[in-house]
């Protein structure tokens, strides 16, 4: 792991007319994926807002492929400001921000519209301003698309063909207990280590979107592809409040807005890459399997039972259901 000295001030002292000139920020900020993944395109497109709306007084730097680490070391960094910015799944971040869980629940969202209008409504800022209490503020939202199963040898039709197999999760004990519910037995790992988990056997296969099955090449081993869609789950960004604070109210401002903004070319270019990783993955002859999500959703009740238990959960989860 990488440990460089986050918020990195250069104080650029004009001498001539005895001027100070305002100091000059970088921010840095993490992300596990390529050039070229939306989430990362979007946070430089938000740094080029940030620079020109500031003269170039602040800037920010995306130091993706994962230099800075995984995302669960990575958000611990964040909360001690030794990276300034993080983009993330929600996932991570349930142990931490209990909030984020509800998002992240199976068969939670209708439609791609309906998380959108939760996350860009009231309820979004509420659960962005949750993070506050542990180190982190909430910039804004970004898609994931829709979360489906993928295997190296058996291909996945039914519900029962989940019996036992052992499926890669993300570390959060929602997912963990999602993919108990499903019947599998959960591994939990980093991105950065399910390649070689597939290749080797460690495990029988893995879940995420059409984008991250295609950039992270696990669709080259493991070729079976099953659309269970179980989970609409969105990326989350966060800065440190360590470099927040730093912040004049005004550049805090600047910041926000800038964020939220690159939540709409986010948008554009995810369906895009949607798009393209799915015609990607079709032209690889992989096996694309449609099944009856029903079965799926129906065995889904224990994980809500144990995760939406007290009354906060329960009303935040009733919210999200009653949004249009
Ligand atoms: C991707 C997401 C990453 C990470 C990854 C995973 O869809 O963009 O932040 O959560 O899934 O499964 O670890």
């Amino acid at each position: 792991m990488r440990i460089l000295p986050a918020f990195s001030l250069a104080f650029g002292l004009t001498l001539a007319a005895g001027a100070v000139s305002a100091q000059e920020i970088t921010l840095r900020s993490a992300d596990i994926h390529p050039d070229g993944y939306p989430t990362v395109e979007a946070v430089k497109f938000m740094g080029q807002l940030v620079s020109e709306r500031t003269n170039g007084r602040i800037k920010i730097e995306v130091m993706n492929n994962a230099v800075l680490g995984n995302e669960k070391d990575t958000i611990e960094q964040t909360r001690f400001g030794v990276i300034d910015m993080n983009r993330v799944n929600a996932a991570p971040f349930n142990n931490l921000v209990a909030e984020t869980t509800v998002l992240g629940l199976p068969f939670l969202f209708r439609s791609t519209e309906h998380m959108h209008h939760t996350v860009d409504g009231p309820i979004g800022d509420e659960v962005l301003a949750a993070f506050e209490p542990h180190g982190l503020v909430g910039l804004t939202f970004y898609d994931s698309g829709a979360r489906s199963f993928y295997t190296t040898k058996k291909p996945i039709e039914k519900l029962a063909d989940l019996k036992g197999m052992k499926i890669r999760v993300q570390q959060s004990d929602l997912w963990i207990a999602m993919m108990e519910a499903f019947g599998a037995n959960p591994t939990p790992m980093p991105m950065g280590e399910v390649y070689s988990s597939l290749e080797t056997g460690v495990v029988d296969g893995a879940e995420n979107n059409w984008p991250s099955y295609e950039s992270a090449r696990h669709y080259e081993i493991a070729k079976n592809y099953t659309l269970t869609q179980h989970s609409l789950n969105p990326e989350i960004l966060v800065i440190s409040k360590i470099s927040w604070n730093k912040l004049s109210p005004d550049d805090q401002k600047i910041l926000r807005q800038a964020a939220k903004e690159s939540t709409v070319k986010m948008r554009e270019l995810w369906v895009a890459r949607e798009k393209a990783s799915e015609e990607k993955v079709r032209a690889a002859g992989n096996k694309i399997i449609e099944v009856d999500k029903k079965e799926f959703s129906d065995a889904m009740k224990p994980v809500y039972d144990k995760f939406v238990t007290d009354p906060k959960q329960k009303d935040l989860l009733a919210r999200v259901q009653a949004v249009q």
